[in-house]
């Protein structure tokens, strides 16, 4: 087989990727290790930057998200029960966020990806990146027994955290930046009404919790957890007394709990690899880094690596201006470091980390109080939570 790009992984990088490639004439296989299925069992994020929500929009998957999703203009932060609401719109000249579940995202580009006829191949096994450092890479991979073998130009490493790509780079042309956090998110997703209608970012002695939702009939809780917790100690009883232990008053006692539909613990982790390419293999979204959930910027940085390679690309294919391929990393970085300190400002502001000497607790506590009692600091919250511009390719 042959193709222009092989993306490997069919989670959001690679699937919108793969549909924008398409747009622009650029064909494209996709490989996924899981079934389609099981690629739409995990739940993750739920807030949409308005670039990503343009990119959807592109590639042809937006209609859904322009029905079902909730534009925000707002969002609250609750420092010990006190609740300050951060006004999106006003402070960043009309800029909002949309709440879409990644899971629907990632089904309307499945559903596009289905009708451009382009070629999609779950329980793709050993998907393995061959000669990327030379003109003509390759990759190989096994399905139902058999064999195969893309000639191509150009390996999109859209795998996540956990992929071949990143590790097909020679560890002596890689540097590794990683912080990893004493803790993690219990979430849950429960068929409840919000409790409130925007996010509710809460700092509590016992620890951070979040208020999110799906829609107006599902919602999306998290709570803070140590780094030993484990999912199955956490009934869902136990997990909504916790909940409202957490959160101001007034919201706790309007609380509408539920059986939990979903719940699991996610990790909180920062982590960047440096460069984000190697020959003619690009790394994309998690296969690149990660982020601790606190910013709302894992899938949205992600966006932002993708609107670059695809912007390269557009102009490698059309212009025939291949060396800008060269640009990929160092255009993408800076818009991820920028992703990485917000996440991990925002995560060390509002959660309550073992081994925080109670001089730095008081710092942040301070840090927090400033940025919350002032239009300075809510605006400079405001702008990165709403998403940083895309960098145009020139
Ligand atoms: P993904 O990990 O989503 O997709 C990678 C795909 O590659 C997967 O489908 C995988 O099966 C496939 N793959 C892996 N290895 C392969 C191989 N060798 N061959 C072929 N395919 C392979 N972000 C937020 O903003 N808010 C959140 O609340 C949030 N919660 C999260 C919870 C968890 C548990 C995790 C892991 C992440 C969370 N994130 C959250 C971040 C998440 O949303 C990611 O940023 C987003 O999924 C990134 O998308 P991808 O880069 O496509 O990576
Ligand atoms: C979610 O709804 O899953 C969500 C929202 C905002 C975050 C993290 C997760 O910062």
């Amino acid at each position: 087989m042959k193709t222009k790009v092989v993306i490997i992984g069919a989670g959001p990088s690679g699937l919108l990727l793969g549909q924008l490639l398409h747009k622009q004439g650029i064909d494209n296989i996709i490989l996924e290790r899981v079934s389609a299925d099981y690629v739409l069992g995990r739940i993750r994020a739920g807030v949409l930057e308005e670039g990503f929500a343009s990119l959807l929009r592109e590639a042809g998957a937006g209609e859904r998200m322009d029905i079902d999703g909730e534009v925000h203009d707002g969002v609250e932060i609750a420092v010990d029960g006190k609740r300050v609401r951060i006004d999106l719109a006003s402070l960043t000249g009309g800029k909002k966020v949309i709440v879409y579940g990644q899971t629907e995202l990632t089904r309307d580009l499945m559903d596009a990806r289905t009708l451009s006829n382009q070629i999609t191949s779950y329980e793709a096994v050993n998907v393995e990146p061959h000669d990327i450092a030379g003109d003509l890479p390759f990759v190989s991979y096994e399905k139902d027994g058999q064999k195969f073998k893309i000639q191509c130009d150009y390996i999109a490493g859209c795998d996540g955290f956990h992929g071949v790509s990143r590790k097909s780079i020679p560890s002596d042309h890689i540097k590794e930046y990683e912080r990893v956090y004493p803790g993690g998110w219990l979430g849950v997703l429960s068929a409840t009404p919000p409790v409130n209608p925007e996010l509710v970012y809460a700092h509590h002695e016992r620890g951070f919790a979040l208020c999110s939702l799906r829609s107006q009939s599902l919602s999306r809780y998290y709570i803070q957890v140590g780094p030993k917790e484990k999912v199955e100690d956490w009934s869902d009883d136990r997990f909504w007394q916790e909940l409202k232990r957490r959160l101001p008053d007034e919201l706790a006692d309007k609380l509408i709990t539920g059986p939990s539909i979903e719940k699991s613990i996610a990790p909180m982790r920062s982590y960047v690899v440096e460069p984000m390419q190697y020959g003619r293999l690009f790394l994309l979204g998690d296969a690149a880094h990660i982020v601790p959930p606190t910013g709302a910027k894992g899938l949205n940085t992600a966006a932002g690596d993708v609107h670059t390679l695809y912007s390269i690309l557009t102009k490698v294919y059309a212009e025939g201006r291949s060396e800008l391929t060269e640009k990929y990393s160092q255009t993408c970085l800076r818009r991820v470091w920028d992703g990485e300190r917000f996440s991990w400002w925002m995560s060390n502001l509002l959660h309550k980390f073992e081994g925080k000497s109670a001089f730095e607790e008081k710092m942040h506590k301070s840090e927090l109080d400033y940025y919350l009692r002032t239009e300075t600091g809510q605006k400079i919250i405001a702008d990165q939570y709403v998403g940083l511009p895309y960098d145009e390719i020139k």
